[in-house]
C-alpha cells in the first residue's frame, strides 16, 4: 500500500525517509533533463550523467530495484530563443536535438531506464495535476505585479527574453533567470540596463498576475530537513549553498509565466500564461517514471510515494536551488518523498578556461564521439576512456578542470599501462605457461604475498561499496585502478616467468617448486582480472564487457556480490587469448585537439563580433562604428581593393535610392552622430549617420543623397535607424556626398 498521505504538520517524516537505517527497498535516481536546445559538452556529462550512470550501474549489480530516469527538458524561454537563432520553430528545435542528445548519451555508455521528453502529453497532464492538486489546497499564493513588457514586440519578457547586466559580476550579457558567468539565480527584476531579447528595446513594466510558491512559509522545515538532518551526508558545498539560500530569506517564486511557449496553466481564461519551466521540468522525472512504468507493466507509484525509496537527484551545481528547495517544497505539499540526497558537482573548466557554448569553448560529447568512437581505431572503448578520464577529475568538492594532455595520460599511463598491461601479462603468462587454461591453486604453496592479494580484493569491493553509497566517485575508482596496481606488483614480486619457461609447447622447470609457484601466481592473477571486471563494470562497462568473452563468462558474473571472491574462475577452464583492452593515445590526437578547440573558439569570437545577439549598448558602438567604417573608412583612395570579389546577385540585393535631406541634428550624447530625415520620394526615413565630425546639421539641409534602403534597421542611441547614406572619403580624409550631378527626383533608382 502506497502511503499517499503528508502528515497533520503537512510534512513526510524524516525517519520514514531513512527506512529505519535498512536498506531502501527501492531507488528513484534521477538525473538533470538537459534542454534540448543545443549539443551538451563533456561538462554536462560530468556533472549529473556520469556520476548517475556509475551510481545506478553499481546498485543493479547489488540487484536492487532501481529506476534510472531523465530526458529533455523542452520547454521554457531556451527552447524559442535557440529557434530565433535557428531560424526556424520550437517545436523544430526540440524534435531536432532531442534525438541527438538521448543518442550521445547511449554511445557513451549511461544507460537510462528512460530518457524522456517534456514534450509528451503524460507530462504536461501530471505537471497540471501537480499544479492544480496544490492549487486546490490553497498552496499556491496569486500576486499582482508589475513586470517588463516589450511594446514592440508585445509580450511580456520572461527568464531568457530579457538580458542585462549581472548584478553579482557585472556580466553584461547576464539572463533574466540566470547569470551564465556567475552561475546566479536572477530575476528580471534584478538585472542592472534590462533589454529585450526579441527587439534590443528596454523593456516598460506592465501590470500582471501570477502564481507564487510561498517558499517563506517553508523556511522552517527546510532549515531542519537540510541543514540538520542532513547536515552530515550531504556534500557540503550543496549544504552551503542551500544554507545561503535559507539564511538570505526565502521569496514566494513564480510559478507561472506570461508565453506562448510550455505547459498551458490549467485554469479557465489563462490562455496566454505557462507553467514556469522550473515549476514542470522536475515534474518531468515523475512523468518519466509512469512512462517507464507503462512499458514495462510496473507501478511507478512507490517509486514516488513510499518512504522506503530512496530519492536521488544527479544535477550540477547552477541547479542546486531548484532541487534542494524549490522542488522539495513541491514534492512536500504533494504528498510525495523528497530527495534523500542531492549529490551536485561543481563545474569542469577545460584547458584552463570555463567550458562556455557562446564561446565555443567545449568538447561537446558528439565531438567526441565523432573524433573517438566512430573512427576506426577507436569503438565503445573510448567511451571508456573519456568516463574514466572525467571520473578521475570529476568536481565533486570543488570545480576542476579538463586538459587533453591530463586525458592522455590517463589513458596512457593508467589505463594502458596498469589496468590493461595486469589483465594482458596474465592472460599472456596463463597461454604462455599454462597451456590457456586456469591453472588449480596449491594450498600448500600459499604465501603471504598471495594473502595479502586476496585481502586487497576483498577490501577493495568494501571500500568501492562504501565510497560510491557516499557519491564518492572518483575515489571509488581510484580503488579499482590502485587494484590493478597491486596486481601489476604482485606479479612483479611473484615472477612466474622465472619458475617456468616455455619453449614453444615444452614448458620446463627452472626454479624449486616452480609448477606450483607459477601455478599459484596466475591463478590467482586470472582470479583478480575476474575481479576488476566487476569491480570496474560501474565506471567502465565497455571494458567490463570486453573481459567477459576472454573470460569465456557470462554477464551474470558481473554482479557484485561475486566481487571479492577468488574462486570465480575454474580450475582447468580454458580462457580465450586476450584483447587489448587499451590503446595508446598519440601526442598527434591530442595536438589535433587542442588547435581544433583553439580554431572553433577563435571562429566563434569572429562570429560574435557580429552578432545580432550582443548588448544593445554593444549593438549600438557596433552600429556607430559600421556606419563610420561605411561612410568614411574604407574608400580611402591610397588603399588597394581590400575586400573579397562579389557576384553581380550580391551587388543587386541592394536597393539603392537617391533621397534628400530634409533635415539634421545632433544626436544627443553621441557626438559623432547626425540624426537625419529623409525623402525618400514614398516615404521620408530616419537615417542616423557617423558624420557629425564632418558637417554642420544646417549646411546638409537639402542636399541629395544615395541611401542604402533595404538595409536591416538598426538602434543608434535608442533611434532606429532605416538606411544608410553612402559617402566619398578624400585623401585628406575628408568626406563628401555621393550623389546625382543635378538634382532630381527622390527615390530614384541607382544601380
Ligand atoms: N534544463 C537546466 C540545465 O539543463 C535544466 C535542468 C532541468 S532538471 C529538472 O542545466
Ligand atoms: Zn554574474
Amino acid at each position: 500500500m502506497v502511503n499517499n498521505e503528508i502528515n497533520s504538520s503537512g510534512n513526510v517524516s524524516s525517519s520514514a525517509l531513512e527506512n529505519g537505517g535498512g536498506l531502501p527497498a527501492r531507488y528513484m535516481i534521477s538525473a538533470a533533463l538537459p534542454y534540448a536546445n543545443g549539443l551538451k559538452h563533456i561538462g554536462h556529462l560530468a556533472g549529473a550523467y556520469l556520476p548517475a550512470d556509475i551510481y545506478v550501474r553499481y546498485l543493479r549489480a547489488q540487484k536492487r530495484d532501481v529506476v534510472f530516469v531523465s530526458g529533455s527538458d523542452e520547454h521554457g524561454t531556451a527552447i524559442p530563443i535557440q529557434a530565433m537563432k535557428e531560424g526556424t520553430t520550437a517545436r523544430a528545435i526540440i524534435d531536432k536535438y532531442h534525438p541527438i542528445i538521448k543518442q550521445n548519451l547511449e554511445d557513451l555508455g549511461i544507460s537510462f531506464d528512460i530518457y524522456h521528453r517534456t514534450s509528451e502529453p503524460i507530462h504536461h497532464e501530471t505537471s497540471q495535476e501537480f499544479f492544480t492538486y496544490l492549487n486546490d489546497r490553497g498552496e499556491l499564493d496569486i500576486i499582482d505585479s508589475e513586470q517588463y513588457y516589450d511594446e514592440e514586440a508585445k509580450t511580456f519578457l520572461a527568464d531568457r527574453f530579457i538580458k542585462g547586466t549581472c548584478p553579482n559580476c557585472g556580466f553584461e550579457n547576464a539572463f533574466g533567470d540566470q547569470c551564465e558567468r556567475c552561475g546566479t539565480t536572477l530575476n528580471p527584476d534584478m538585472l542592472i540596463n534590462p533589454v529585450s531579447m526579441l527587439s534590443g528595446n528596454a523593456p516598460v513594466k506592465k501590470p500582471t498576475k501570477h502564481w507564487y510558491l510561498p517558499l517563506n512559509k517553508h523556511e522552517d522545515w527546510l532549515r531542519e530537513w537540510i541543514l540538520k538532518e542532513h547536515a552530515g551526508d550531504w556534500r557540503a558545498t550543496v549544504l552551503g549553498q542551500c544554507k545561503s539560500w535559507i539564511d538570505g530569506g526565502l521569496q514566494p517564486r513564480a510559478v507561472t509565466r506570461d508565453l506562448d511557449w510550455g505547459i498551458k496553466v490549467p485554469l479557465p481564461g489563462l490562455e496566454d500564461k505557462v507553467l514556469y519551466v522550473w515549476f514542470d521540468a522536475p515534474i518531468g522525472y515523475m512523468s518519466a517514471t509512469k512512462q517507464w512504468a507503462l512499458d514495462n507493466g510496473k507501478d511507478w507509484k512507490p517509486y514516488w510515494y513510499a518512504k522506503d525509496t530512496k530519492l536521488v537527484h544527479f544535477i550540477g551545481k547552477d541547479n542546486i536551488v531548484f532541487h534542494c528547495i524549490i522542488f522539495p517544497v513541491m514534492l512536500k505539499l504533494h504528498g510525495n518523498i523528497v530527495p534523500a540526497n542531492v549529490p551536485a558537482n561543481e563545474f569542469m573548466n577545460l584547458e584552463s578556461d570555463k567550458m562556455s557554448t557562446s564561446r565555443n569553448w567545449k568538447l561537446d560529447m558528439q565531438d567526441y564521439i565523432d573524433d573517438f568512437i566512430k573512427k576506426e581505431n577507436g569503438g565503445s572503448q573510448m567511451a571508456d576512456v573519456l568516463r574514466y578520464y572525467l571520473t578521475t577529475i570529476m568536481p565533486e568538492t570543488k570545480d576542476s578542470e579538463f586538459t587533453w594532455k591530463g586525458y592522455q595520460d590517463a589513458n596512457n599511463s593508467e589505463l594502458v599501462s596498469i589496468f590493461g598491461n595486469f589483465v594482458n601479462r596474465a592472460f599472456v603468462l596463463m597461454h604462455k605457461l599454462c597451456k590457456g587454461k586456469v591453472p588449480p591453486y596449491h594450498t600448500a604453496f600459499a604465501d603471504d604475498l598471495d594473502k595479502q592479494l586476496i585481502k586487497d580484493i576483498k577490501a577493495t569491493k568494501e571500500n568501492v561499496e562504501s565510497l560510491l553509497e557516499q557519491f564518492k566517485f572518483r575515489e571509488a575508482q581510484f580503488e579499482v585502478i590502485d587494484l590493478a596496481r597491486k596486481g601489476n606488483q604482485y606479479m612483479q614480486k611473484k615472477e612466474p616467468w622465472k619458475k617456468l619457461k616455455a619453449d614453444g609447447d615444452v614448458i620446463t622447470i627452472i626454479a624449486e617448486n616452480g609448477r606450483e609457484l607459477a601455478d599459484n601466481s596466475l591463478h590467482l592473477s586470472l582470479q583478480l582480472c575476474a575481479n576488476l571486471a566487476i569491480l570496474i563494470h560501474p565506471f567502465l562497462p565497455f571494458t567490463a564487457k570486453k573481459m567477459l568473452p576472454m573470460m569465456k563468462v557470462v554477464e551474470k558474473m558481473l554482479e557484485w556480490e561475486n566481487a571479492g571472491r577468488v574462486d570465480l574462475l575454474k580450475t582447468g577452464y580454458s580462457l580465450r587469448a586476450p584483447e587489448l583492452l587499451f590503446r595508446k593515445i598519440e601526442d598527434s590526437e591530442i595536438s589535433y585537439q587542442l588547435e581544433k578547440l583553439k580554431k572553433a573558439s577563435d571562429a566563434a569570437a569572429a562570429k560574435k563580433d557580429d552578432s545580432s545577439q550582443a548588448t544593445v549598448d554593444s549593438q549600438e558602438k557596433k552600429a556607430e562604428g559600421s556606419q563610420l567604417t561605411a561612410d568614411s573608412k574604407s574608400h580611402a583612395t591610397d588603399e588597394p581593393i581590400n575586400k573579397a570579389t562579389i557576384q553581380y546577385d550580391d551587388f543587386a540585393k541592394l536597393d539603392l535610392r537617391v533621397g534628400k535631406i530634409v533635415s539634421a541634428e545632433k544626436v544627443e550624447k553621441a557626438d559623432k552622430l547626425l540624426k537625419l530625415q529623409i525623402d525618400l520620394g514614398f516615404e521620408v526615413r530616419t537615417v542616423v549617420s557617423g558624420i557629425a565630425m564632418h558637417f554642420k546639421p544646417e549646411d546638409i539641409v537639402g542636399k541629395q543623397v544615395v541611401v542604402v534602403a533595404n538595409l536591416a534597421p538598426r538602434k543608434m542611441r535608442g533611434i532606429e535607424s532605416n538606411g544608410m547614406i553612402l559617402m566619398a572619403e578624400d585623401n585628406n580624409g575628408k568626406l563628401h556626398f555621393v550623389n546625382p550631378e543635378e538634382a532630381i527626383n527622390a527615390g530614384a533608382g541607382v544601380s
